[in-house]
């Protein structure tokens, strides 16, 4: 479906008035605020093909409806979202879940919805239909040669899809692990690992980046092959410069001071970027910012103090990613709040006084710094956030507008009751 421009206008006309009032407000308090407007609005930040439909959990998959059947569905979906909060420019494949059958239609059909194709992702954590050899006891680690080179053809499958679609780099997440003691060896385990990225590595384009994402326990539960940012980093470093760690904010034990971890990867010039959700327990994969806003603004803080120290640009000098998975609520819904989430965050990181915390970071003065991180993210940012959707043309209230228009119904009603998305 087609989103049309008079329900936008419309929509923005009727809360203006709402709106100024509360700019209007929030502009005459910050001093920076021209420059905070024009950072937002640069600011994207890429929507998983696997996060449109419905997720599950590993107890059931209650599945919504008007879900997108194939891959060029996907692309509208994502397209309606960026239509409305101008911030969702781009889309993050992954293969075999949506293999770009004809690559010049769909590069075609991204560019009429103003998207770009992020980041590729691999997937050897299923057995797909067909396959010689099954991942159940890892892809790139494996005890058996065949298995690996299974695994790395895979990876050098998707980088060629990816460059037919003008990507530039490859998440690669592994589920290696072992379940009990004594099942591997790790030291082989790491070797294998570290010898088949190499091979991926090594059919990577001049200028693309390999992102090696990281995750604690699950689907193994005694070890994990990238367990951590550690282990992600002596992979990311004895591969070379095109690779980097990938923070999923999910991936972490419990309490984790992922703010710290990321601001030490920055300086190492080694992170890559994020998958963006929120969890209370493991890898809930909740809508980020549902249940730590505050680690975020935190998370924020620290990347925009990195990026500036090394003249970064913060809107395309890391990947910004979502990923997330939408048991309960509206996909599409769930994906603008969380695109919102992220900007509040954003926002509200760039009202921090760096000058100011510097001073008294130097004098030790504990309360002060806590003062002024505390009173950043304390100021509703939500205004500035807005207008820099309206100045772009998106909607004022993204939410709001997908409700009374009943988006959803027009999806209905043009994909079925029954459709269901490929993916989780
Ligand atoms: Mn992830």
């Amino acid at each position: 479906m087609v989103l049309q421009q008079t329900a936008l206008d419309q929509h923005n006309q009727q809360h203006f008035a709402g709106h100024k009032r509360k700019i209007d407000f929030l502009a005459a308090d910050i001093p920076q605020y021209a420059s905070v407007l024009e950072k937002l609005k640069a600011f994207q930040i890429a929507i998983p093909s696997w996060a449109l439909g419905t997720g599950g959990t590993r107890f059931g998959r209650f599945a919504g409806a008007g879900e997108p059947r194939c891959i060029e569905e996907k692309l509208e979906d994502v397209g309606l979202l960026h239509k409305l909060n101008q911030s969702s420019g781009s889309i993050s494949l992954h293969i075999p879940w949506d293999i770009p059958a004809n690559p010049a239609a769909l590069k075609e059909l991204a560019q009429q919805h103003h998207l770009k194709f992020d980041a590729v992702n691999s997937n050897t954590f299923q057995d797909q239909p067909g396959a010689a050899h099954s991942y159940k006891y890892g892809s790139l680690q494996h005890v058996d040669k065949a298995v690996r080179k299974q695994a790395i053809d895979h990876n050098i499958e998707v980088i060629k899809h990816g460059i037919a679609l003008g990507s530039e780099a490859l998440s690669v997440w592994l589920a290696d692990g072992s379940c009990f003691p004594g099942q591997l060896n790790f030291r082989n385990a790491f070797n294998n690992t570290l010898e088949s990225l190499h091979e991926i590595y090594d059919a990577l384009p001049d200028h693309w980046k390999v992102f090696v994402e990281y995750k604690a326990f699950e689907p193994n539960f005694y070890s994990m092959s990238v367990g951590d940012w550690g282990q992600s980093y002596l992979y990311a470093s004895k591969l070379g410069d095109k690779a980097l760690t990938l923070v999923d904010l999910g991936h972490h034990l419990p309490n984790a001071n992922i703010e710290q971890i990321v601001a030490l990867l920055l300086n190492e010039k080694k992170l890559a970027g994020f998958h963006f959700n929120d969890s209370k327990y493991g890898d809930d994969d909740l809508t980020v910012g549902s249940i730590n806003p505050y680690q975020l603004f935190l998370i924020f803080n620290e990347l925009i103090e990195g990026m500036d120290a090394r003249q970064m640009n913060h809107a395309k000098d890391l990947g910004w990613m979502i990923d997330a998975s939408h048991n309960v609520k509206d996909p599409l819904e769930d994906l603008l709040q969380s695109v919102e989430a992220i900007k509040i965050a954003y926002a509200q990181a760039l009202l921090v006084d760096t000058d100011a915390l510097r001073a008294a970071q130097v004098q030790n003065d504990v309360t002060t710094c806590q003062e002024i991180l505390q009173t950043a993210y304390r100021t509703d940012v939500r205004p500035i956030v807005a207008e820099a959707r309206l100045q772009l043309g998106g909607a004022l209230d993204p939410i709001s507008f997908f409700r009374t228009n009943k988006v959803r119904a027009q999806l209905i009603s043009e994909r079925g009751a029954n459709a269901v998305a490929t993916g989780l």
